[in-house]
């Protein structure tokens, strides 16, 4: 067994930056909250600094001359700069903020998709990816009969980059709409030479960054990424706001998604004109709150620094999948630890994974089980669920001992002994 990683971070000091950790859920049960693949916790820095917000600046933004429309404009725009610098964006108007990563991908579908794509058009997906990235293609498939292509998932759980080279080559692909980090094998795809590829055969690439942005660096730039989809709330942010990132010139020549106030220049009863990036995307008026509270999330994971939050964590999803190999009956699923992140997916035996997680959850330990919005990769891995333990930065070596503990009672319980 390896030695814990040596981290320059202080897990006990950042477990207690997190207000919700430090509580049973039973009577003598700690939380051990691994599910932060579906919804991470919250930092008090981004509670306080949501609280301060509506405490001292609350106003509508872009609109009131007065002192706190204009400190909450200041806020709103100010965390658009915070993100615009942590994905490395070239112009802060390549920045729109939406509610998730459902949102931004339907945004992209529905607008650049229906001005750019006709009939016979073939965009490229996967089998691995989650239903956002899957049913808003299906959707526009259905509305303009474009063609829907996917790139395998191999035995290993990996995509199957000569399927994909081939897939480029056979037809002429508009779009590659793939997600960064799986949700349920926690496979990281190797999306730099993919764009490279996709880009040499004249597709654009729309990265899915819901796995990825909270965990690892994610340089738009550095990836040549045409757009990016995230979700705040899995990167220690608040719900309600996610963002879309896309190149300058890309935006520029898609229509609006929604009309309404805000994303125009002009408005006549005969028809309005649009107003600048960012805003021709956000009509009406948005989540200022939640976009402060994101931007205190990003202080708060640049301050920690994304390469020590990714060593810590694979540090341990690699004893998590150690120990739960250990298990006589346990099914992992997904590449070994050096292609992989932030998730640990297994079965056990034949039991039903809901089963499995409220075994769990009666001991405390909170996972989730299902199909993780991924039927079509469950119905490849051949078994319609799973129960998946997912890592952040506030989790331990202990709380996975916790998880293999608890699922030794499972077994226990169910006659596996
Ligand atoms: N893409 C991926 C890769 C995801 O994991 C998720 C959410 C989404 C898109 C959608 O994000 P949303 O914020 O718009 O909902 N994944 C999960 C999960 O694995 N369990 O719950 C939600």
């Amino acid at each position: 067994m390896k030695q814990p990683l040596k981290s320059p971070l202080d897990i006990d000091a950042i477990r207690a930056d997190f207000p919700i950790l430090a509580q049973e859920v039973h009577p003598g049960k700690p939380l051990v909250f691994l599910d932060s693949a579906a919804s991470s916790q919250k930092p008090r820095q981004v509670i306080e600094a949501m609280r301060r917000y509506y405490e001292h600046d609350h106003a509508n933004v872009h609109r009131g001359i007065h002192v706190l429309s204009e400190r909450a404009t200041a806020a709103y725009e100010g965390a658009r700069d915070k993100v615009q610098a942590f994905i490395n964006a070239r112009s802060r108007r390549e920045v729109i903020f939406v509610r998730n990563t459902t949102e931004a991908i339907n945004v992209v579908a529905a607008t650049w998709g229906r001005a750019n794509l006709r009939a016979g058009d073939v965009v490229l997906l996967s089998e691995m990816e989650h239903h956002s990235n899957l049913v808003p293609w299906q959707l526009l498939a259905e509305q303009v009969g474009v063609r829907l292509r996917y790139i395998p998932v191999t035995g290993a759980g990996l995509l199957d980059l000569d399927a994909y080279a081939a897939l480029l080559r056979d037809e002429p692909v508009k779009l590659v709409s793939v997600m960064h980090v799986s949700n349920v094998l926690g496979t990281v795809n190797p999306i730099a030479e993919m764009i490279r590829q996709a880009h040499a055969a004249g597709a654009l690439f729309l990265v899915d960054g819901a796995q990825s942005v909270p965990h690892v660096a994610v340089d738009v730039q550095a990836l040549d990424a045409d757009f990016l989809a995230f979700s705040a709330h899995k990167m220690a942010g608040p719900t309600g706001i996610g963002v879309l990132y896309g190149k300058r010139e890309l935006l520029e020549a898609m229509p609006p998604y929604m009309g309404g106030g805000d994303m125009i220049r002009t408005v006549t009863l005969e028809g309005s004109t649009w107003n600048d990036l960012p805003y021709k995307f956000e009509a009406g008026t948005p989540a200022i709150a939640q976009a402060v509270g994101l931007g205190a999330a990003v202080d708060y994971l640049t301050a920690l620094g994304m390469e020590n939050i990714l060593a810590h964590e694979q540090d341990v999803v690699e004893y998590a999948l150690e120990r739960l190999s250990e298990v006589p009956g346990l099914t992992l699923y997904g590449p070994p630890a050096e292609q992989r992140n932030g998730v640990a997916t297994f079965t056990l035996r034949d039991l039903h994974a809901h089963d499995i997680a409220q075994l769990l959850d009666a001991e405390g330990v909170a996972v989730r089980a299902g199909h993780h919005c991924a039927m079509p990769l469950h119905r490849k891995l051949g078994v319609p669920a799973t129960a998946r333990a997912s890592f952040y930065v506030y989790n331990t070596r202990a709380e996975v001992d916790a998880l293999v503990e608890a699922i030794y009672n499972a077994r226990k319980v169910f006659g596996l002994v």
